[in-house]
């Protein structure tokens, strides 16, 4: 199964991402993630995007597209992958449409994850508190909110339009919107 997940900061796709690679068995890729690791580990690229992820904006489209093509040449994406956070806009989108052509692993099925906006200021300040991520000021955040609407609501119409998209109801307790999640993708999962 090959799946990207879609949603705003806060919507829950990390959150998620985490319990369905464990029930799917299939490796996780989140683009934050990747970023955060390479600014902890202090390389070119991360000193390169640590600025820019703090203030909230989005990391070069050319950076991102090397970080996706170097992790699916790992070798263990076989049986599929979870995309979180990748991609957010259509520059992206159509990058990773023509990567994944080129190496015959087209996705499967992408799923948004739908909670209004109040709710997300909510939870990002609730993660403030309990873990003080740099880009989770309040600042950050409504420019993260924004270039989701400007840049990323494009991108789940491309997936709309491409007939690949479910949208999902994220709010509601961890369990029920995994749950929902596995719903919508109970489909794909039978043809494939
Ligand atoms: P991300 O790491 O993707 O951050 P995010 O959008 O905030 O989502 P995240 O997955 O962390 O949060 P979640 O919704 O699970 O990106 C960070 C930055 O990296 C970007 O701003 C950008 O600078 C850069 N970047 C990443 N990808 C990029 C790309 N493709 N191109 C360019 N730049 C890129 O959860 C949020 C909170 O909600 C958590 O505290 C969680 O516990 C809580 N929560 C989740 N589900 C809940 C529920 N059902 N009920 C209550 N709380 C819930």
């Amino acid at each position: 199964m090959r799946l990207v997940l879609l949603g705003a900061p806060g919507s829950g796709k990390g959150t998620q991402a985490t319990r369905l690679k464990d029930h799917l068995q299939v490796p996780h890729i989140s683009t934050g993630d990747l970023l955060r690791a390479e600014v902890a580990a202090g390389s070119k690229l991360g000193l390169e995007a640590k600025e820019i992820m703090a203030r909230g904006d989005l990391v070069s489209d050319a950076i991102l597209l090397g970080m996706i093509e170097d992790r699916l040449s790992r070798g263990d994406t076989g049986n599929g992958f979870i995309l979180d956070g990748y991609p957010r806009n259509l520059a992206q989108a159509s990058a990773l449409d023509a990567l994944l052509g080129r190496i015959g692993q087209p996705i499967d099925c992408a799923v948004q994850l739908d909670v209004d906006t109040e709710l997300l200021v909510e939870r990002i300040a609730g993660r403030a508190k309990a873990e003080g991520r740099a880009d989770d000021n309040p600042e950050s955040v409504r420019k993260r909110l924004s270039i989701y609407n400007e840049q990323t609501a494009p991108v789940v119409d491309f997936y709309r339009q491409h007939g690949m998209l479910s949208v999902v109801n994220g709010v509601g307790t961890l369990d029920d919107v995994f749950t929902r999640i596995l719903e919508a993708i109970a489909p794909v999962r039978e043809v494939g």
